[in-house]
């Protein structure tokens, strides 16, 4: 049950010791609680105000230095006064000032429930919620991006969009239901099916985007490829960071293709290492062939490799020219200046090869930019309303199309806005919300 008059306080800063230790309150109680242990008391004003001072505690024996943060009306995040005291990051002391605070009316804090507070005061909302929870998980950028973009209001605002227009349009057809008998059209034939055929579309296009969130994510797939003998095996090594594949002076060394996972500039890709592209000549060489092309044929990007003291022309097969990254490899062989414009490594001294795994990055990000602003947790929880919403709106453009009962049409649009709105969270019930904040941390 969600107790929002009574007043609660938790450990907002992260476990174990630190320099700054912060003890998170929030509630109608919290200057009086705070009052109760901080000195200076904090003086009644409406504005956010910071207090240098100290904290006496029976329990620790003398005054504690510490700052107070007040918020002292609703301009809250949770909505409601809210008071942060920072002090030392040492747990013994926190519990000190936890204790204190619970002898003064205050209660310990169930997790996320300051984030409940500020998404319950209307604050965030659901989706944003979650991005709290992203935020803190986040393993690595990508996530860490894809956390903010959703915090600042990403997929909340086009939801928001969304469902405004779907209202503007049910108003017009309540309307017009209002006045069935009188010849009034509120709303055009042709401009109803075309505001719920752009509706569709856009809960299509949430829909997609919530899939291939859901799917797991695929690495995209790097060939090391060209002539034999160019390096390829050696470059595989250096940039994987081990000795994998076998190298050797002699040509066509390389018969099987070696994979292996490896970080460029924050992309993890998987990385191939193939036979050296040659004219087959007997049986065994013909089927090392056939599976380099074949990896370079399922390539993302192909990493196509011309050795510095080495004249060729061979080019790569069948791969458009976008998906290839020309190379030159052992660039310790020649001189810079005779090489031309494409990018020059020797794995041998490591030259290039931090700028190798840029341009790899790089060249792949563009596929990347694509991704979704929705994170995973999201969009598990938005598949089944999105699904449902994109139904209601298949039936509400058949039965516009048709040009029959308004209040049919209705029924579909109203359903449509409900399965939206709980993606936002203007509709939920306490499952969803305890679905959610019970993957929180207490003090969040
Ligand atoms: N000087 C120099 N030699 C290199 C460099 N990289 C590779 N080599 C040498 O070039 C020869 C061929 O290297 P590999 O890595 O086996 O070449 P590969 O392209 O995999 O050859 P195949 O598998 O036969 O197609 C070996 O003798 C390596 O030591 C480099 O950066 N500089
Ligand atoms: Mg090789």
């Amino acid at each position: 049950m969600i107790r929002l008059d009574e007043t609660i306080a938790a450990r907002a800063s992260a476990a174990g010791p630190a320099a700054r230790g912060i003890v998170r309150i929030s509630g109608l109680g919290s200057q009086r609680a705070v009052e109760s242990l901080f000195s200076p008391k904090p003086l009644a004003k409406s504005a956010p105000q910071r207090y240098g001072g100290a904290l006496e505690i029976a329990g620790l024996g003398r005054p504690l230095a510490a700052d107070l943060y007040l918020w002292p009306n609703s301009r809250s995040f949770t909505g409601q006064p809210l008071a942060e005291l920072h002090t030392v990051g040492s747990q013994p002391v926190l519990d000190a000032v936890l204790s204190a605070l619970f002898a003064h009316g205050v209660r310990p804090a169930a997790p996320g429930e300051f984030t409940l507070r500020a998404f319950l005061a209307g604050r965030i909302d659901l989706t944003q919620a979650e991005a709290v929870l992203g935020i803190i998980d986040a393993r690595g950028e990508r996530e860490l991006q894809t956390a903010l973009d959703q915090m600042a209001g990403g997929l909340s605002s086009q939801i928001l969009r969304l469902r405004g227009d779907l209202i503007d349009l049910l108003a017009d057809l309540e309307a017009g239901l209002d006045f069935a008998d009188e010849a009034i059209e509120f709303v055009s034939h042709a401009s109803l099916v075309g505001r719920l055929g752009l509706a569709l579309d856009r809960v299509v296009d949430l829909l997609l985007r919530a899939e291939t969130r859901m799917r797991p994510p695929s690495r995209p797939r790097v060939v090391l490829a060209g002539p034999p003998n160019t390096g390829k095996s050696t470059l595989f090594n250096a940039l994987a960071g081990m000795h994998r594949a076998l190298v050797s002076a002699d040509a066509g060394t390389t018969r099987d293709y070696l994979a292996t996972e490896i970080a460029v500039g924050g992309v993890t890709v998987e990385l191939f290492d193939t036979a050296g592209r040659a004219p087959a000549v007997d049986g065994i060489e013909c089927q090392a062939q056939q599976l380099g092309q074949e990896q370079i044929e399922q390539a993302a990007l192909v990493v196509w490799c011309r050795a510095a003291d080495h004249e060729t022309d061979v080019r790569p097969n069948s791969v458009k020219p976008e998906c290839v990254l020309p190379i030159v490899t052992k660039g310790d062989l020649a001189a810079r200046e005779s090489l031309g414009d494409d990018l020059v490594v020797s794995a041998q001294t490591g030259a290039g090869l931090s700028d190798l795994a840029a341009a790899i990055a790089s060249r792949l990000s563009h596929d990347a930019a694509s991704d979704s602003p929705l994170l995973d947790m999201t969009a598990a929880r938005s598949l089944d309303s999105l699904n449902r919403a994109r139904d209601a709106l298949n039936r509400a453009v058949a039965i516009a199309r048709e040009e029959v009962d308004q209040e049919l049409l209705a029924i579909e649009v109203r359903e449509t806005l409900d399965e939206l709105g709980k993606i936002a969270g203007a509709v939920y019930t306490d499952d969803i919300l305890d679905r959610i904040f019970s993957k929180f941390c207490i003090g969040k």
